[in-house]
């Protein structure tokens, strides 16, 4: 995307914008900082959110989807373009193996994208491997599984350092479908061991982050099956292990601003899988079902980074990881990052001050006006201001279907292309 066309798009905005701006900009205390924290926050994309996702049911494809890794990386320039904050990129392997590292790495740069934590995959059995996944990988019963999902885990490890990533992402699938099936902990010990073997293998300035979730696709057990477990396999590991919170990797009802605030405490939050979700791991454009949620989570993340003297935009991980089933990917990735920096704009409106007093008064009805103040603030003037400052378009949406980019893809790679991913 040419910068001029942005610019042209802000100009025949910005008159309105300017007055929307200075109307928030007036009303809260510290807009600039809030404006500079904000141009400084960035939010990784998944290689495998660009293609239209599916289920088990059907999987209907949008058409002009990326073909390959390259393909993958444009988008997500175009993405960063647009939006100014989203500057790196996530792969999951085997979906996207870079083939030449120096020319993926190079071709990213050119659209001012790092690369973000790898992501290995042991859920899925991949043509021609020697040993099956059915009945786990990390946490097998048979050491020969183990062995080649640990060595899998290590060859992911080396791609990365590859393209400068600084993390290996670790999700299992790895449970049980049926009380008996499995010891316990049997399971967790051998998880254990072979996470100790791959936490060997990481360069001095690597994480390791373990993802949990309580189900799906084994619905008895699963073997890092919440942030308890996968707090307890990171304290074991050492410093360099930590708890990735996937939002949608919880029960119902779960608190997870708790969980969140906590992990923090301990130093042992790895980052986020940002996406919503109405019942389980829905992977839905994040903020669509439950904003006011994610707010809170935001402001623990604020309260406990800033406590910690921790640098919000590159403390912790933050990622996407959402799937597209009707929507176009990349307008549904724009979504999904202008939300996260809503309710990051939000948290960083709260009244800290006022709010540690109504805390230590016991007053629950200040405290709750304090924080549904900050959200109940309309930011997105701020949050487009950041945009504009750092060379973004002002509604990267309206951008991207005013220059009718998903046809002109369409054209150059086809109706009927199908990108690599779940
Ligand atoms: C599992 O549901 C998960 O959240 C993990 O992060 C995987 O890597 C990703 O989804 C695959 O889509
Ligand atoms: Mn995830």
């Amino acid at each position: 995307m040419e910068q001029y066309i942005i610019d042209e798009h802000n100009n025949r905005q910005l008159k309105q914008h300017q007055g929307k701006f200075g109307f928030v900009a007036g009303e809260i205390p510290k807009a600039e900082e809030v404006l500079r924290k904000l141009e400084a926050f960035n939010i990784a994309i998944p290689s495998w959110a660009l293609g239209t996702g599916g289920t088990r049911f059907g999987r209907f494809s949008g058409g002009g989807e990326p073909r390959s890794l390259e393909e993958k990386i444009e988008d997500v320039g175009l993405i960063h373009a647009l939006n100014r904050s989203s500057n790196s990129i996530s792969l999951h392997i085997p979906w996207d193996i870079p083939e030449n590292a120096p020319s993926i790495k190079n071709l990213a740069a050119q659209f001012g994208l790092h690369f973000d934590a790898v992501n290995s995959n042991t859920f899925q059995d991949q043509p021609g491997q020697k040993l099956s996944y059915k009945f786990g990988s990390l946490h097998h019963v048979d050491k020969a599984v183990r062995g080649q999902a640990i060595a899998h885990n290590i060859e992911v490890i080396k791609h990365g350092v590859a393209l400068g990533s600084k993390a290996l992402s670790v999700w299992l699938s790895d449970g049980s479908n049926f009380p008996g099936q499995l010891n316990f902990r049997g399971a967790f010990q051998r998880t254990l061991e072979s996470l100790q073997q791959i936490y060997e293998s990481l360069p001095a300035d690597w994480k390791m982050w373990i993802e949990y979730k309580p189900f799906e696709p084994n619905f008895y057990s699963t073997t890092i099956g919440d942030w308890g477990q996968s707090y307890l396999l990171a304290s074991k590991l050492g410093d360099k292990a930590l708890t990735l919170v996937d939002l949608g990797h919880h029960l119902h009802g779960t608190n997870i601003e708790q969980i969140v605030s906590l992990l923090l405490m301990e130093g042992k939050l790895a980052g986020f899988h940002f996406n919503d979700s109405k019942y389980s791991d829905d992977d839905l454009t994040v903020g669509s079902i439950n904003p006011y949620q994610l707010f809170l989570i935001f402001n623990e993340l604020v309260e406990g980074m800033d406590a910690r003297g921790m640098d919000h935009a590159t403390g912790i991980g933050w990622m996407i990881d959402a799937s597209h089933n009707v929507k176009d990917p990349i307008e549904d990735l724009l979504q999904s990052v202008e939300a996260i920096k809503i309710a990051y704009a939000q948290a960083l409106l709260v009244d800290k001050t006022a709010l540690t007093q109504a805390q230590q008064e016991n007053d629950v009805a200040k405290a709750q006006e304090i924080l549904q103040n900050a959200y109940r603030t309309d930011v997105r003037p701020l949050v487009a201001e950041a945009r504009l400052k750092a060379g973004g378009a002002l509604n990267p949406i309206s951008v991207f279907r005013e220059q009718e980019v998903r046809k002109q893809l369409i054209k150059k790679r086809g109706e009927k292309t199908v990108a690599t991913g779940l």
